[in-house]
């Protein structure tokens, strides 16, 4: 049975500032998650810690609320155990590009198939503005008062370069499009990155929703095709399409390996098809039932 964006309601309501684009990313997830039509135990969303990392105290599927920067490694945990679930992280930029970079760049280069959903703010938002990653050379913050000295990190070619095979960004009040984008994310064999633009009205004071109105170019249908490997690097090593931020799928690649196929050739039979034995469960699967 699908699920309808009711359905995958829970009762917890989120707590973010208004006008937080984690707003805009859990309805479109929810909008996405919906359209797929899979079942709601065959999907898993794994967060780290952050504002929008949140989210799945929100969405009524499996979720798993891990350790800032280690979403990656509990996502690729769970895929090869169960390689029938449908994967999603959500996580921040902080939590992806900073403490769990090293973890991004594994997971693409294993081209694992999941699906990474980057809430890409340009700041720390939960501990209160600090710079993150993509902060832009100069930003200032509490942490870096007369600006931040590094060049921010540019996911995007990072991802074409270490392996990714779905490489996308999306604007989370776009949500026509990026709900697209996750479900066709969702769909592709491969590990699938969207980086998404989200405003932080509340330490992002430059990206605001209005900045983001006359600053984004959506680049799906406008001349850019996503599967020329050149012209996606191109694309990637700017970001940019006259003068604007460019927004839409960047990258595909089809039919390449994935981990979790080639682990499959070793393990036969996945953990969570495996013979438990006799051990009892049912207190274990109590404590963690849905209430
Ligand atoms: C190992 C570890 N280091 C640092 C922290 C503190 N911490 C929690 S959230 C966070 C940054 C959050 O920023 P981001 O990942 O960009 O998410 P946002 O809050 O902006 O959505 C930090 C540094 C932590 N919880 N755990
Ligand atoms: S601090 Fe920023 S990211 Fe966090 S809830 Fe507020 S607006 Fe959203």
């Amino acid at each position: 049975m699908s699920m309808t964006i009711k359905d995958l309601a829970t009762e917890e309501q989120p707590a973010w500032c208004g006008g937080c684009g984690d707003f805009g990313i859990l309805n479109t997830l929810k909008m996405a998650l919906s359209e797929l039509g899979e079942e709601r135990h065959n999907i898993l969303i794994v967060t780290g810690i952050g504002c929008g990392s949140k989210c799945n105290h929100f969405i009524h599927t499996y979720g798993f609320e891990g350790l800032h920067g280690r979403p990656l490694p509990v996502a690729t945990g769970a895929k090869l155990a169960n390689p029938k679930l449908k994967v999603i992280v959500v996580a921040g930029d902080g939590d992806t590009y900073g403490i769990g970079g090293n973890h991004f760049l594994h997971s693409m280069r294993r081209n694992l198939d999941i699906t990474l959903i980057v809430e890409n703010n340009q700041v720390y938002g939960l501990t209160k503005g600090q710079v993150s990653p993509t902060s832009k050379k100069g930003t200032p913050s509490p942490s870096t008062p007369s600006g931040v000295i590094e060049e921010a990190i540019n996911p995007m070619a990072l991802a074409i370069a270490a392996g990714a095979t779905f490489v996308a960004r999306a604007y989370s009040f776009d949500m026509p499009h990026f709900k697209q984008l996750i479900v066709d994310a969702a769909k592709h064999k491969g590990f699938s990155l969207i980086d998404v633009f989200q405003p932080c009205p509340t330490y992002n004071r430059v990206n605001t929703m209005m900045w983001y109105k006359d600053n984004l170019y959506n680049v799906d249908n406008n001349g850019h095709n996503p599967r020329d490997r050149d012209a996606a690097i191109r694309l990637a090593s700017t970001g940019m399409v006259n003068g604007k931020l460019a927004y839409g799928r960047f990258y595909i690649e089809e039919g390449k390996y994935t981990y979790d196929e080639d682990v499959a050739k070793v393990v036969a039979v996945p953990p969570v098809e495996q013979d438990i034995g006799n051990i009892d469960i049912a207190p274990l699967m109590q404590r963690f039932a849905w209430k």
